[in-house]
């Protein structure tokens, strides 16, 4: 039986330092209300979806970016998204900078949410695998300061909702099949994925001209290896001189893209993706319970970097 749910992929176009949350917030309206006329029941927006890419710049003092964070959500500037949803009827994913207080300390994450057609928060992931670097690089064109500005999240989790078992990530997740796996293994049938991307590496700038191919692959593997749909929002172009990629694509079990956006701005693909679709992967060539051979898998857990063999004796 089909399980269907029409899902729109909102990428957004740049969000400069100086734009207001106000402003932003209208931006997401436009896409809910978009999303809405055209029959979806799920909008995914992209990764710290309500400011700038704060993390390319340096702050002495970290506390000087806290304005870049939200203290509650719903607050008082996102609090019209919920209530618009609830509305409408439709959901969304949407993925900003969390300041919290936990343990009698503060802590700050990058984080995202999936929010039900109810305007209620069906769950909340913070990101996990944090790029970049810890210290101030002045060599970078920009900084990809996310290991200074966030604490990495601890888990993969996936929720009952919109009729299936729905997971979640941000943007360098993407890149590590571990992410696709570990939801795979609680039954995932959508990822939605939110990121911002630089076509600039600084590191590797040998890689820049495949940022778009390395972005559609890892996705692609991602959906097919696990049997699940993943939906990849992009917040792109030209962000305070920084050049970010598009790519914002919807991705079925087959690991084909079914939608795309054309452009760098806001824009939004959409998809009736169904659910159902899963069923002859996850239950043929990626019926884990059938193939997989956990015991050989061990290092996977046991070891984070890679080890050489010994070198041959002369
Ligand atoms: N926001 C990100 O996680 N960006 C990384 C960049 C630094 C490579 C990404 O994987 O797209």
């Amino acid at each position: 039986m089909s399980r269907i749910i029409n899902v729109a992929a909102a990428q957004l176009g740049p969000i400069e330092r100086s734009h207001s949350r106000c402003e932003v917030v209208e931006r997401l309206l436009a896409h809910l209300r978009e999303a809405h006329a055209m029959g979806c029941q799920l909008v995914v927006f992209p990764e710290l979806a309500l400011t700038t890419f704060f993390p390319r710049w340096y702050a002495e003092d970290i506390a000087e970016m806290d304005a870049f964070y939200e203290r509650q959500m719903p607050g008082p500037e996102t609090q019209i998204l919920f209530d618009t949803a609830k509305k409408l009827g439709i959901g969304f994913y949407l993925g900003y900078a969390e300041l919290a207080h936990e343990a009698g300390r503060v802590h700050r994450y990058n984080t995202a949410i999936l929010v039900g057609q109810n305007g209620e928060i069906v769950g909340k992931y913070r990101k996990v695998h944090l790029p970049g670097h810890a210290a101030h690089e002045p060599w970078r064109a920009f900084q990809h300061l996310e290991k200074y500005y966030f604490e990495p999240g601890e888990r993969f989790d996936v929720w009952r909702a919109f009729g299936g078992v729905l997971g979640m990530a941000l943007c360098n997740d993407r890149r590590w099949p571990e992410t696709y796996r570990v939801m795979g293994l609680q039954g995932a049938e959508m990822i939605l994925l939110g990121y911002n991307t630089p076509v600039h590496n600084p590191p590797a700038p040998e890689h820049d001209d495949l940022s778009m191919f390395h972005n559609h692959l890892v996705m692609q593997a991602g959906a097919y290896q696990n049997g699940t749909w993943v939906v990849g929002v992009a917040k792109a172009g030209n962000e305070a001189g920084c050049e970010m990629i598009g790519g914002t694509c919807i991705i079925a079990p087959s690991g084909e893209i079914v939608a795309a956006c054309s452009t760098k701005g806001d824009e939004l693909a959409i998809a009736r993706c169904d659910l159902s679709l899963c069923d002859s992967y996850k239950n043929t060539t990626f019926n884990f319970e059938r193939h997989r051979r956990p015991e050989a898998y061990g290092l996977i857990t046991e070891r984070r970097g890679a080890v050489l063999p010994a070198p041959l004796a002369a």
